[in-house]
Parts: structure tokens; sequence; C-alpha cells
């Protein structure tokens, strides 16, 4: 009769693959805290992802989840890691082998990732390789302690040794990544002074004492939309923006270059082209600034070119045209302050681009380091090569805020936001239970290229009730009913909500 060879207990050689991963994950986050947090594998898997999710999946994760969608990713992963590195340890209850294998593949996935980010130099592969090194030196360990005696105090004492030392390492590596924040440079920009200030924004310019946003977004309410799993620490004495491509000469601007220029501020309304009908993918703030069509004037735009092709510190690209950032009446700025603060880190610090009236995802890199003048068909930014349109002006649309929930019968005040950017709005509508379309009241218009705010009374009986609206701009359009989705140049249609009379 033939004696079985030592074998690992199931829940042993689980727990031998799941702290691998642990310790695996520590050292690659460890060597990321010094060679930029998107290199810690478990980041750029993420990024990877994102980067490779087909489209619809992506709008249905923005639309099931909104904006904890990257929070949704990382719990999968952790859910899909967890049960690769069970399987690595169940795999490999007799001989490590066959762990160390499945360890290996998932850490040479890892670094396969971070090789193939387009923001992460040749250092950053660092950390993978510390992540595979760490996981396959912890499993063959772990293993070969277990199979000589689990649970004696040894083993036991090697597996706390492993998860302490994972936790230690990982800790240290956020640390040390902390320490290269964009923080401590924000705090130290100071006050920054339009030369040219936004007009005030006057009292009757929202309604938010009848349920609209205030017409100012307070940068911790503004929306926030990118791809950045991690965001981008980008402090200004590293930054620069670089303009060439099919420019008569190329220019390079250090922060300093940006800061001690006339700076002008704007009050603009932005807004996510993935915003459905009556979504909350739009806010307005006050920016301050540099006219790119100064900066571009500098460069020499040359005869040909059509699109501004504008890259981000963690490799995101968009592409606006050329004439929407060199026609100074249009007003596009590279923005370095928001609502009296140096940019906040979200929201592209040190630098981002703003351009009135076009979708975010057309115009609006966070974190800008470079413009390239070109043509449509020598580059294709982000979205254009996710199906997205090359052309995103905003369109003209209207949402009802107010209200939402039950309200006594009797005279109701309904309310909300319309915009039609760089028209203006010329009038706004409401339907009640397909009545007439009543004319709304308008707020205080500050700037056509924000939005404005409408009120009107109705009557309505104990029931429920329906509400749409429409808003008219002053080229004479007026929204229809009829229903576009968000892809590919953004959502048509009239925003109608229902309430309860009581
Ligand atoms: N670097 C970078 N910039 C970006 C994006 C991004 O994913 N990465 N998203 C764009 C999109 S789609 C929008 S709508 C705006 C949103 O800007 P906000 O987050 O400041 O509101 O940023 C734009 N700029
Ligand atoms: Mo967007």
């Amino acid at each position: 009769m033939r004696t079985d060879s030592p074998r690992l207990s199931a829940p042993v050689a689980a727990l031998t693959g799941v702290v691998s991963l642990v310790a695996a994950l520590g050292a690659g986050h460890l060597v990321s805290g010094f060679v930029g947090a998107g290199a810690s594998p478990f980041v750029a898997v993420g990024d990877a992802a994102i980067d490779l999710t087909p489209t619809w999946l992506k709008d249905f994760a923005v639309a099931a989840f909104g904006t904890a969608d990257k929070a949704v990713l990382l719990a999968g992963m952790a859910v899909v890691a967890l049960a690769l590195a069970v399987a690595a340890g169940l795999a490999a209850r007799r001989r490590a082998a066959p762990g160390l294998v499945f360890v290996a593949v998932v850490g040479v996935l890892g670094g396969v990732a971070v090789v193939t980010r387009p923001d992460l130099g040749q250092v950053a592969l660092l950390a993978p390789v510390a992540s595979l090194v760490a996981g396959l030196a912890v499993f063959a360990w772990l293993h070969r302690t277990a199979l000589a005696g689990w649970p004696e105090s040894a083993a036991r004492r090697n597996f706390l040794l492993a998860t302490a030392g994972a936790g230690a390492a990982g800790i240290a590596g956020q640390l040390a990544g902390t320490s290269r924040d964009a923080a401590g440079s924000r705090a130290a920009v100071g006050p920054l002074v339009p030369a040219r200030t936004a007009p005030p924004v006057p009292a009757g310019a929202d309604f938010a004492k009848f349920g609209t946003p205030a017409f100012l977004t307070a940068n911790a309410d503004f929306y926030r939309v990118d791809t950045a799993l991690v965001v981008p620490q980008v402090r200004t004495e590293d930054w620069s923006l670089r303009i060439h491509g099919m420019v008569e000469r190329e220019v390079r601007y250090s922060w300093a270059d940006i800061r001690d220029r006339p700076l002008v501020e704007r009050i603009v309304t932005l807004c996510c082209v993935s915003n459905p009908v009556g979504g909350p993918y739009i806010s307005t703030a006050r920016f301050v600034g540099v006219d790119l069509a100064d900066l571009l004037g500098e460069a020499g735009v040359r005869p040909g070119a059509e699109q501004v092709f504008s890259t981000s510190a963690d490799g995101w690209t968009a592409g606006t045209p050329v004439s929407a950032m060199t026609d100074p009446g249009v007003g596009a700025m590279l923005a370095i302050g928001m609502n009296g603060e140096p940019l906040p880190i979200e929201h592209g610090f040190p630098a981002r681009l703003v351009v009135p009236g076009l979708y975010g995802y057309v115009s609006a890199t966070k974190w800008v380091t470079d413009l390239e003048v070109t043509t449509w068909d020598a580059r294709a930014p982000y979205w254009l090569q996710r199906g997205w349109a090359e052309q995103a002006p905003v369109k003209t649309e209207s949402r009802i805020d107010a209200p939402h929930d039950a309200v006594p019968a009797g005279r109701v005040r309904i309310a909300g936001i319309a915009w039609a950017q760089h028209t203006g709005i010329d009038r706004v509508e409401v339907s009640v239970d397909d009545g007439p379309w009543v004319p709304a009241e308008l707020s205080t218009e500050v700037t056509v290229d924000a939005w404005r705010m409408w009120w009107v009374d109705a009557a309505a009986a104990r029931g429920s009730h329906v509400v749409r609206v429409r808003a008219t701009d002053r080229h004479g359009y007026t929204q229809t009913d009829q229903l576009a989705d968000v892809v590919p140049d953004g959502a048509t249609g009239w925003h109608t909500i229902s309430f309860t009379a009581r």
C-alpha cells in the first residue's frame, strides 16, 4: 500500500494563496510609493481595465453606480484576486509548483498592465517585479513551512510574519507616496488675483430657495468625471505645458510662466456628455487662468491645423477643434484657479483646460501637460477611439429640480435649470399633466456660458402629476421630445418627473 505524500488541508492551502497575494500587493505598493502611485499593480490593473472596458459596459457602470463606479470596480477586482489566490493555494495542496505558476501568471499580468500605462515610465516596472518576487518567495516559503507541520507554532508564526510584513510594506508605500503628493504644492500657491474679473453674481442668479442648485457650485460639490483610479499628483515644480505640432515655434510654459501672466476670470458651466436627461453631471464655477488663444498665438498655429490634441499627466487625451481655442470670443482657458482657490487636485491641479460650450470629453483636460496642434486624421483622442463623436458642442437642455417629493395640494412651485452655452436661454416652458406649455420665470442672466434657473407655479389637485420642461435658446431652437442616448454626442429629450400632491 502506498502512503500519501504530505498534503495541506484546504483552508491552509487557501490561506497560503491569500497571504502570498497580500504580500505581493504590499511589496508592489511599497515600491509604487517611490516610482508613482499608478504603478501599484492593483491600481495599474484597474486603470487598464477601465481603458479596456467596452463603452456599453462603461455606460452601464456609470448608470448603475454613478461616481461610485470606481469603488465598485476595485471591489470586484478584490473579489477576483482573492478567488485567484484561493485557487492558487488549492492547486498546490501537495506540490508548490502549480500554485507558483498561478502566482507568476497573475504577477506577469500586473506587469503587463503597468508597461502598457501611457503615463508610467520604465522604472514603474519595479513595482510589479517586486510584487512578483514577493508573491513567489512568500508562497514557496509558507508552502514549505505549512507542509512541514501546520499548525505548529513556527508555521503559524510565519503566516503572521508574512501578513504583518505585507501590511507594513503597504503602509510604508502609502506614506512614501503621500510625501510626494501635490497637496503641499497646492497649499504653497497663494492667492491667484485676476487682472480681469468676472462680473459679480447678482442675488437673482439662482432660485436655490425654490430647490435649484446655487448659481456657483462649491468645489466640494462640483461633479467629477475622469478615468483616473488614483488622482494624479502633479506638483507645480514638476509641471509644464508644451505646445507643439503644427505650430511656427514649439513653446513650453512653466508654472511660474503661467501664474505670472495677467490672469482672467470667467464663470463657466461644465457639462458631461454622459449626463442623462435630468442628470447631475453639470456644475458651474468661477475659473481663473489664461486665454488659450494667447498661448496658441505665441506658438503660431499653422494653416491646415484642425484639432488641438491635449494630453494629461495620466495619459488621457481629448481633441478640441482649433477654432474653439483660438477664437477669442469663445473664451477657452488654461485654468489654474477655481472659485477663489487653486484648482482642487481632483479637478486638475495645477492646470486644466476649460472651453465654454463643449462637453468635457472633447475639451476639459485636467492635469494637462501637452497640446499638440494637429489634424483629425493624425490623432484619435481617448473617447473618439471608444465610439464617441468628434464634434461635441453642449446641447440646449433643461432639468426639473423641484418638487421631488410629495407636496401639499394646491399651488405647487416647480423649479429647475436650463442651459444653452454661447447662445443663451430665451425661454423655458413647463407642461403639467400634458396641459399647455406655460412660460417659467427666468433668473438674472450672468453669462451665456453658464446655466440659468427658472420657476413656475402650477395648481395641483390631490393625486399624482407629471411635469415636463423644455427650453428654447436665442437661436430659436426649442428642445424636442426626440429621445437620444448619451452616446455618441449627448442625450436629448424633455426631462419629465412626477410628484404627488396630498
Ligand atoms: N485627465 C483627464 N481629464 C478629463 C477627463 C479624464 O478622464 N481625464 N474627463 C473629462 C470629462 S469626460 C469631463 S465631463 C470633465 C469633468 O471635469 P470635472 O471632473 O472637473 O467636473 O473632465 C474632462 N477632463
Ligand atoms: Mo464627461
